[in-house]
């Protein structure tokens, strides 16, 4: 017990302190609910998360050490002999299977992971430079870096690319590592090593010292995290630098640089910008960072480029998994309506991304329609990134196959599979959220809920077998009997709105109206931001029945989607479905759907670890739920399927 409350409580209460010692933080309105006051109890997520503990995290360490990716730091640091090995931006993979690693034990104690990390971060620490720099490749190698990786890491002098050296960008994932590890460890060890790398980068960067920008935005992210642990002014300063610096190139020698611009997001200033541009994961990593910016500072001119951005995005760029970018754009979106679905790029990471920033723009201003599109994604554009196994990694993510794309082990840039790693146990942290005295349940997934509203503590249970069914229960249970709100998420889909746009529509109207009820009793649904608050006294053990319409929907695309013209899709729930030709005889691609379908759910326990299909007797038409494609084989796979509409 002792030891309990020091390794879990010390860093928390240290956490506090920070926070309190730096006077009271502004920050966003609206509090996410740690996911270490969720545990999640959950027939489909609980599996997925516990292979992502005992499967993906251990893989992807094991691939880090025969990829020399961990060698890396110990022949940085001196330990032991060799050359460099891998791609320039290696490090930030052990960074990020190290914060999945610490979210896993802070819910699940493993001394002998934390051994693990202890030595890992052993390496990481000696790899470390005299005044704080750390990249192992310009460490090792010192000389002929430019030749080395193409001119795109800079010559021999630090910063000297930082469009494209990702210096900047592996040191921030070091530092969402560096705070991950201390929270569930108490341990400062990763901890010191990134306060030391920032304190580098903060008395190297800003107004009278480089004016530059890293090309691939994380560092911010970064940078706010250590912010809010430390209370330290200068990580908030440099993070917003690197916000306000971008687009202001001219004079940036000599480090500047004026190519690719548009793909670092370096076009124009953050917030003249109106539309999303270049690499997708660099940009959704800056949004995200600019919505952490602005709810720290308060400061609403970050406001209105998040907001033209998004809509662009949701009207005219956004796949109907929720994930975004074409093939042939150099990872990046292409124009608008251009949404090729065998071409499609769909990257895991910024499917992942995606999340982050939606979930950012929930906590800035209470509106569900993020939630919509998070939901979305996570069901469908991210879930599809890793097999069921937790062993195999889509890095895109297409809508259509013609047969030969499988999952892979792993990745020269293993951006992908390490990402899964440390979002996997971050999913509890996006279920609830409270304001005030007002608890926002945002996800419905099976488990409880601590929810620390001011003077009364609300434990929330969550019982549902969602996606495959609608019914939800909610038992509430508040430390004492008194009035607050519950405010409960009424997902788009529901309210027939395939996203907040109208890019997707649903071709039928579903008349089934979502209920709610209190102990029984009817509740009238009235949505605000797309919630329905219930404000009450609640007395413990009170029970809220919600009941989401489950039927089939059939989805088309706006008229400018060229690709979907004549197509359907179609979805249940949050999930979007495909077929497979091993479904089908052979076929997905040239499949029709008929329009007088005759269409039913069937629940499979045995097939893919327990999925909801759809089926047609007669037709001998099979969709299985996109997430779990390319599972069996290979085989022909098709989200949007040709519609008989004549
Ligand atoms: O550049 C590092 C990572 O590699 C990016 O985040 C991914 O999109 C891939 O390009
Ligand atoms: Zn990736």
């Amino acid at each position: 017990m002792r030891f309990f409350i020091i390794v879990i409580c010390l860093p928390l209460l240290l956490l506090i302190n920070a926070c309190h010692s730096a006077g009271t933080k502004k920050d966003y309105p609206i509090h996410p609910v740690a996911f270490t006051d969720v545990s999640i109890d959950d027939n489909f997520w609980s599996p997925r998360l516990e292979t992502n503990r005992k499967v993906t995290i251990p893989y992807c360490f094991q691939r880090c050490e025969e990829t020399g990716r961990i060698d890396n730091f110990a022949i940085a640091g001196g330990l032991m002999e060799g050359e460099y090995e891998g791609a320039r931006f290696n490090d930030s993979d052990v960074y990020k299977v190290i914060e999945g690693a610490a979210y896993s034990l802070s819910v699940h104690p493993d001394p002998a992971l934390e051994t693990y990390l202890d030595d890992l971060i052993a390496k990481i620490a000696a790899a470390q430079e005299e005044d704080g720099y750390l990249s192992t490749p310009r460490t090792i190698i010192k000389t002929g870096l430019a030749d080395r990786f193409n001119g795109m890491y800079g010559n021999d002098e630090r910063w000297s690319r930082c469009d494209h050296g990702h210096e900047l960008y592996c040191v921030g994932h070091l530092y969402e590592a560096a705070v991950a590890h201390y929270l569930a460890t108490g341990k400062r060890t990763l901890l010191e090593v990134a306060l030391r790398n920032a304190d580098l980068i903060c008395s190297e960067f800003g107004p009278g010292k480089i004016r530059n920008v890293p090309g691939h935005e994380e560092i911010e992210i970064g940078l706010v995290k250590l912010y809010r642990i430390t209370g330290a002014e200068r990580y908030l300063n440099t993070a917003r630098f690197f916000i306000d610096e971008r687009g202001h190139y001219n004079g940036r020698e000599p480090h500047g640089y004026k190519n690719d611009d548009k793909h670092c997001q370096d076009h124009k200033p953050v917030i003249e910008q109106t539309e999303p541009v270049g690499h997708v994961v660099r940009a959704l990593y800056l949004y995200s960072g600019v919505a952490d910016i602005a709810a720290i500072t308060g400061d609403s001119s970050y406001l209105k480029p998040l907001n033209t951005i998004w809509n662009n995005i949701v009207g005219k760029k956004l796949y109907l998994t929720g994930n975004m970018g074409v093939q042939d754009y150099h990872e990046g979106f292409g124009e608008d309506y251009m949404l090729p679905n065998l071409k499609a790029y769909n990257e895991t990471c910024a499917g992942i991304g995606n999340a982050m920033w939606n979930h950012r723009m929930f906590l800035l201003s209470g509106d569900s329609k993020y939630l919509d599109i998070l939901e979305r994604d996570l069901y469908n554009g991210i879930l599809s990134g890793v097999s069921l196994e937790g062993n195999t990694f889509f890095y895109p993510n297409p809508l259509a196959s013609e047969g030969e794309y499988r999952r892979s082990p792993w990745f020269h840039c293993a951006c992908c599979p390490t990402n899964i790693a440390r979002f996997m146990p971050s999913i509890p942290g996006y279920v609830y959220a409270h304001r005030g005295d007002a608890v926002y349940v945002n996800l419905f997934i099976a488990g409880t809920g601590l929810i620390n509203l001011p003077g009364n503590p609300v434990n929330l249970k969550q019982e549902t077998e969602y996606p495959w069914e609608g019914m939800v229960r909610i038992t509430v249970d508040p430390q004492k009997s008194d009035e607050f709100g519950i405010n409960i998420r009424i997902p788009g889909w529901s309210q027939n709105r395939v996203v907040p746009s109208d890019l997707y529509t649903y071709m039928d109207r579903n008349e089934d109206q979502v209920t709610l009820t209190v102990n029984g009793g009817k509740v009238e649904i009235e949505l605000e931001n797309g919630f329905a608050g219930i404000r009450r006294v609640w007395e413990k053990g009170d029970l809220i029945e919600m009941h989401l319409p489950m039927s089939i929907r059939n989805v088309s695309a706006h008229a400018g989607v060229k690709e979907d013209q004549g197509k359907v899709a179609l979805e249940r729930g949050p999930i979007v479905y495909c077929a497979e030709g091993i479904d089908n005889n052979g076929k997905a691609l040239q499949l029709t759907l008929p329009e007088q379908q005759d269409l039913s759910v069937q629940y499979l326990p045995e097939l893919l670890n327990g999925v909801a299909v759809i089926s047609d007797q007669q037709n001998e038409f099979m969709a299985i739920p996109y997430f779990a494609w390319a599972h069996r084989g290979d085989s022909e796979m098709a989200v949007w399927l040709n519609a008989d509409r004549n």
